[in-house]
């Protein structure tokens, strides 16, 4: 509102939608207070953090279901959108643009359709995304017959339950998302706190380590992982030095660098994977964070690269974690600075729950 009356109390328009595996609220920018620390508190606000539950909002009590994206007209003209992305802590009172994410972005074209930021074409349409928070470009192509989308559909994706439409993404520029270089670190390997560990940035900074390294056999369930105390303080360690040799800095309350425990593949698969967010264990894998693993155990001197059962014939890896599959194809070329990545694909899918006005909870007593 120009003349900065506006009541953000009184309800904000709001998309509900499943992006991949997690679900966030959907924001246009101009919906939202223009400060960023208004909007942050406007969002805690909503989501009903801090309180392990959000009983009192919208968010879902885990990071995966506590994410908001904020899409605006393209800044600069070179995408038809931009797409900031931001993690509401369950728990916290912090809300990070430190990383992106490659779910909610599944849900990024069709709501810029629904919103008529982007006019729908005929049967398919692809839609450029700006990802705001590392300044790099996905597209992502999905069913709009007949000028609407169409959220139903065959594709299936693991951590979903039954079949949507796909949506496919497309990421051009994912190495060195956020840390500028692919290997972040400078070496392919690096040991950190008396294990071998490979630092890498395909899209999501991640440290790479064996699970067996670290005590475990990298097949646990989620809750089993979290519930290792001591596997927590090790992992907690490796981060922060892992992410000073990358120079991430201090990274303590911090989303990233993720953590990527790996083991041989047990289901035909390339690898197991169980990634920390970096705290809570991921219920299935980032579509960035496995782009960053397919590109990190393709290196021959990688941490994980001997783990792992590589497609011969070059296609897509399959990566397991949790609850099935993750598909990823990464490619790889030699750059002048050495290797980087040609492309990097996903198959997603989205749909949207609830379109309408969203109201944050009262500001909490002010603490003395
Ligand atoms: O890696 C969780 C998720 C993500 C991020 C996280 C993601 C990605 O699965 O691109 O999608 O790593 O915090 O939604």
């Amino acid at each position: 509102d120009p003349g900065g009356a506006r009541n953000y109390d009184d309800g904000v328009r709001c998309l509900l939608m499943r992006g991949g595996t997690s679900k966030g609220a959907y924001f246009l920018a101009d919906d939202l207070p223009p400060d960023p620390a208004e909007r942050d508190d406007f969002l805690l606000r909503i989501m009903g953090s801090p309180d392990p539950r959000q009983i009192d909002g919208i968010g879902g009590a885990h990071p995966l279901t506590s994410k908001v994206a904020v899409v605006s007209p393209s800044a600069d003209g070179t995408t038809d959108v931009d797409y900031l992305f931001l993690q509401v802590a369950v728990d916290e009172p912090t809300v990070s643009d430190s990383q992106n994410c490659g779910n909610i972005l599944a849900g990024i074209g069709p709501f810029a359709v629904e919103r008529g930021l982007v006019p729908a074409q005929e049967s398919t349409t692809a839609v450029r995304i700006r990802m705001v928070n590392s300044d790099s470009i996905a597209t992502a192509t999905f069913a709009t017959p007949g000028g609407r989308v169409d959220y139903r559909g065959a594709a299936a994706i693991d951590g979903v339950p039954g079949t949507a439409a796909p949506v496919t993404l497309d990421f051009a520029d994912t190495a060195g998302s956020s840390t500028g270089a692919l290997l972040p670190t400078g070496n392919t390997k690096d040991v950190v706190d008396g294990i071998e560990v490979t630092c890498v940035d395909n899209g999501m900074p991640s440290v790479l380590m064996r699970a067996s390294d670290v005590g475990v056999s990298g097949t646990e369930s989620p809750p089993d992982l979290e519930a290792n105390t001591e596997l927590a303080g090790r992992l907690a360690r490796i981060r922060l030095a892992a992410a000073e040799l990358m120079g991430m800095g201090d990274v303590s309350g911090k989303t990233v660098p993720k953590l990527v425990l790996l083991a041989p593949p047990r289901r035909g698969g390339t690898v197991t994977t169980r990634s920390f967010l970096p705290v809570r264990c991921h219920t299935s894998i980032g579509v960035l964070g496995g782009t960053t693993v397919a590109a990190g155990i393709q290196l021959p001197d990688a941490v994980g690269h001997e783990l792992a059962q590589l497609p011969a014939d070059g296609g897509p890896l399959r990566l397991e974690h949790p609850t099935g599959y993750l598909d990823v194809g990464a490619e790889l070329e030699q750059g002048p600075a050495g290797l980087t990545t040609r492309s990097s694909t996903v198959l997603r899918t989205a749909r949207k729950l609830f379109d309408g006005t969203v109201f944050p909870r009262e500001h909490p007593p002010a603490t003395i």
